[in-house]
């Protein structure tokens, strides 16, 4: 969750994602961001730094002094201020943490907009996501912590294919968490945040006051902690305010830890999506045959992702559902994915469809997850039924 929290964090930036033209970004991560760049042809991965990347980034002078360093700005220091202010934290150590960060380019180049004019592909992405190597670590991950996933599905009503889903595609299930210093490039994307694109420093500013919170919290020290390059944390990529508010200790050894505990990770996914609004019991989407008059078309998909239209409402213009959608009892959304020059897929999104945005605003994030989590539940108990 880049700004996984989404709903705590409207404006995280993120790279442009295929359906969507706002600037909402995703709410727990920044990962699928950039796997949505990555569906367009940028094969930037997933926010995770490489160590040529870093090494890049890491420019020191011979003398000492680094170039790249935040101790002597003035800038800075008033953020020190200003942060310490508003998240009642003591001035001197903020100061003294700022201070140790440095400038990550890698991370502010992260952040611009993927090149425009790659027609956007579902097959694609979903490709990139619902394949061998992630499907296995997935049967691996579903097997070693299926009572955990049974009893998060039982707590919050989320399925367990879901949050496993939602873990396969943010990290390959704490595979790949990230390489960069989260107190670098919080401050990096506060105080230099690249002109290029629409400034979303305010965002960055609020969260390095949220790890700041959360490392006093939790006795860490801000230079310990690794996360992506825009600062998401952990198995889940949450981003700080979300760990503060919606992450939970799953395991129950009386401290939250998104990098280490995959049970806590499960618990947390599993909460941050029920409160954002999931229905226990309903699909994430149904199949649907969309109208053929165009009018009907564009009013359907006029209102995007958010579900918009009773069962009957969509019949009345002209859409064919499944049988299963028939007694659905919640709104719809006709949410249309781009095939490059193909035929476009198109799903009836339930309200659980739109909370996964909440985690991260793509459909296509939202679809990919859903189908891996399918996939890997469906392998993970036809291996358990062949163990005798
Ligand atoms: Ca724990």
């Amino acid at each position: 969750m880049f700004c996984t929290l989404i709903g705590a964090c409207s404006n995280v930036p993120k790279a442009p994602h295929p359906e969507q033209t706002s600037k909402a970004v995703s709410p727990v991560t920044a990962q699928a961001s950039a796997a949505v760049a990555a569906s367009e042809g940028d094969l930037i991965t997933k926010g995770i730094a490489t160590p040529d990347i870093q090494a890049q980034d890491a420019r020191s002078t011979p003398g000492g002094g680094s170039p790249d360093s935040y101790a002597n700005r003035d800038d800075a220091h008033q953020l020190a201020v200003e942060i310490a202010t508003r998240m009642s934290l003591d001035p001197q150590w903020v100061s003294q943490a700022i201070a140790k960060a440095r400038y990550r380019e890698s991370a502010a180049r992260l952040m611009l907009p993927a090149p425009a004019g790659t027609p956007k592909n579902w097959g694609v992405y979903r490709s990139r996501f619902v394949e061998p190597i992630r499907v296995k670590a997935g049967v691996a991950f579903w097997r070693a912590y299926e009572p955990e996933l049974q009893r998060a599905q039982a707590s919050y009503g989320v399925p367990a294919s879901v949050i496993a889903g939602v873990l396969g595609v943010e990290t390959i299930y704490g595979k790949q968490t990230g390489n960069f210093r989260v107190l670098d490039v919080l401050t990096t994307l506060s105080l230099d945040f690249p002109k290029a694109r629409s400034d979303r420093s305010a965002f960055f500013r609020t969260e390095l006051g949220q790890f700041l919170k959360l490392c006093q919290e939790q006795g860490i020290e801000p230079d310990s902690m690794l996360g992506s390059y825009a600062g998401a944390i952990g198995l889940p990529q949450f981003m700080p305010s979300s760990i503060r508010r919606y992450a939970v200790d799953f395991d129950g050894d009386g401290r939250i830890d998104l990098q280490r505990s995959p049970v806590d990770a499960i618990g947390s996914v599993a909460h941050y999506l029920s409160q954002h609004g999931w229905h226990a019991q309903w699909p994430v989407y149904f199949d649907i045959k969309p109208p053929k008059d165009e009018q009907a078309l564009a009013k359907l998909l006029a209102p995007d992702i958010v579900p918009s239209f009773s069962v009957s409402d969509m019949q009345e213009l002209g859409a064919s559902l499944s049988d299963a959608a028939q007694n659905h009892p919640g709104q719809l959304a006709l949410v249309l994915l781009q095939n490059g020059r193909d035929e476009p897929t198109l799903i009836a999104g339930t309200a659980n469809f739109y909370a996964i945005t909440r985690y991260n605003q793509s459909s296509y994030y939202a679809l990919a997850v859903t189908q891996l989590g399918e996939v890997v539940s469906k392998e993970a108990s036809r291996q358990n039924a062949q163990t005798p």
